[in-house]
């Protein structure tokens, strides 16, 4: 093991990394950023970095030899394939009865994700983020956010003519007809390269389907804004292909990281290990509680409270699809961007987007994922004797969030004389209640950290991803985990360094 030392150590490459690290690169802090999934800056034997969502492959999913796809089957068909092992770049992480989506790989969240950029209702925040001063939030680092990760929306005169989201005017249609308001939901693609693809003049992204399995070309992930800033300092490296899997006091001060390098079948070819001054976490609400969970109750870290592992959700994620009548087709090319979405958070808990099914031919189908109002949080804790973290999630818990979806479809069915989908998640199954995209909480701000993620029981290590949040945002929350990232790490910059 080599004994190098840094001044910043950064666990995972997500919104709330790269946040820490662009921050602390240009106040002049040499930052390390430690990621377990690949680099993703190398095309495959097809000429892509990324597999289409159409032909998933060994890109595709993290160490599975087999698909996990949202949607398991179509029209009454499974849909799932068996592909080679590898370390692809979506991993679909079952724990205690609940499969959690997650990115992997340089950029996190951002390279699977739908870049549906939300911020949340101002009057919402109060219930997102207790202990946080909405003002200086909505003034300050909401805007800063959005700015930094790009963020816009959809020319609605383009929307209303194009025929890729010919799927979002049915869904308006069918909002509004029943009373409900539809909203444009802000995105980080680039729209205009999106009506570049729509004229056939770029090579073809969002309108190829792309989503799930990484986007080649129109979406900006992290790579392309906040990792792309922060590389250009001089003062950030990554290192892809790297596990922490230890966090512990060292003997002349600071923390001793301990990390597996992993080779692309997802085997440790080399343990390294590291001293830094500073250690951010920033694996993801999942990966940043089982790692503080795990290294609390194995001895690395027993000073951490008893907060730690504790408020994590669902953010109420659930999916369905409607089947319309045959004068209402959804289009054969839909955008694989959403931009559009249904807001009736106030009366029933319940904001649903209306989602592209991108399957290259006309499904009749709309599709929907909600997010909705829950109150059911879980805790992750060490199962010693089989070694490993387990969240106690209850499956029965999504019906509050069904029923919430239910304010919104029974009402649209009822009044468009249609029904639910049943294909789509089984064999007559309504509802895509096993999953969540939407992981939040488990070392939860001024609970587990203080009031700005500095965890409690050790000075120089934070918490500053979506683990902060607990577990409801009320709308898709990488806006709010960038903005909270952005609030703690100017107050760290300006207090503790
Ligand atoms: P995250 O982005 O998950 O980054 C954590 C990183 O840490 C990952 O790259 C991990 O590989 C890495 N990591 C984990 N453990 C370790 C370890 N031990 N050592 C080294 N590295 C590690 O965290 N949100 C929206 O707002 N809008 C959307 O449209 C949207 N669509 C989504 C669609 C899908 C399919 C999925 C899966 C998620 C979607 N989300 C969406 C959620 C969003 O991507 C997620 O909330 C954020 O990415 C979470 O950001 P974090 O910084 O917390």
């Amino acid at each position: 093991a080599d004994a190098a030392r840094v001044p910043a150590l950064v666990i995972g490459t997500g919104y709330g990394g790269s946040v820490a690290a662009l921050r602390l690169a240009q106040a002049g802090v040499d930052v390390h950023m430690i990621e377990m999934g690949m680099a993703w800056d190398t095309p495959g034997p097809d000429g892509k970095i990324f597999a289409n969502t159409t032909k998933p492959d060994q890109r595709s999913y993290w160490l599975r030899t087999r698909t996990k796809q949202p949607l398991s089957n179509f029209l009454g068909f499974p849909i799932d394939k068996d592909i080679p092992r590898y370390t692809g770049i979506l991993d679909a992480e079952e724990m205690g009865g609940i499969i959690v989506y997650q990115g992997r790989g340089v950029g996190g969240g951002s390279l699977v994700n739908g870049g549906m950029a939300v911020t949340p209702r101002r009057e919402n925040f109060g219930a997102v983020l207790p202990s946080v001063n909405a003002d200086e939030m909505y003034d300050v680092y909401y805007p800063r956010a959005n700015s930094g990760l790009g963020v816009a929306t959809v020319d609605p005169a383009w929307f209303d003519s194009v025929d890729c989201y010919q799927y979002a005017r049915v869904g308006r249609k069918h909002a509004q007809r029943s009373g409900f308001p539809f909203v444009f939901v802000p995105d980080v693609y680039d729209w205009d390269y999106m009506k570049k693809e729509a004229a056939g003049t770029v090579p073809k992204s969002a309108l190829d389907g792309e989503i799930l399995y990484g986007n080649n070309y129109g979406k900006k992930s992290l790579q392309k804004t906040y990792i792309a800033q922060a590389r250009d300092t001089g003062r950030v490296t990554i290192s892809p292909l790297h596990k922490v899997t230890s966090v512990s006091p060292a003997s002349g001060g600071g923390y001793t990281v301990v990390i597996d390098q992993l080779n692309t079948s997802g085997d440790t070819t080399a343990t390294k290990s590291v001293t830094a001054d500073r250690v951010f976490f920033a694996a993801g609400s999942v990966g940043t509680s089982k790692l503080l969970t795990r290294l609390k109750a194995t001895g690395a870290l027993p000073g951490l409270n008893g907060e730690i592992g504790k408020g994590w959700g669902d953010n109420g994620n659930v999916m369905c699809g409607r089947a319309n009548h045959l004068w209402d087709p959804t289009g054969k090319v839909q955008s694989s961007i959403p931009c559009g979405g249904i807001d009736n958070w106030a009366a029933g808990g319940a904001f649903a987007e209306v989602a592209p099914l991108p399957t290259g031919i006309e499904t009749y189908a709309s599709f929907y994922l909600s997010i909705t109002k829950t109150p059911h949080r879980a805790e992750f804790s060490w199962n010693a004797g089989a070694g490993r973290v387990d969240l106690n999630w209850q499956t029965a818990w999504k019906q509050t969030s069904i029923d919430a979806a239910k304010t919104i479809f029974d009402k649209i069915n009822a009044k468009e004389g249609t029904i639910y989908r049943t294909d789509l998640f089984g064999t007559y199954k309504i509802w895509g209640d096993h999953l969540t995209y939407h992981p939040l909480g488990g070392a939860v701000l001024d609970k587990a950290t203080d009031n700005y993620g500095r965890l409690h029981g050790y000075s120089g290590l934070y918490v500053i991803d979506g683990a902060l949040i607990p577990g409801n945002t009320s709308v898709n929350p990488f806006v709010t985990i960038t903005a909270l990232a952005e609030r703690n790490i100017e107050k760290i910059i300006a207090t503790d360094l």
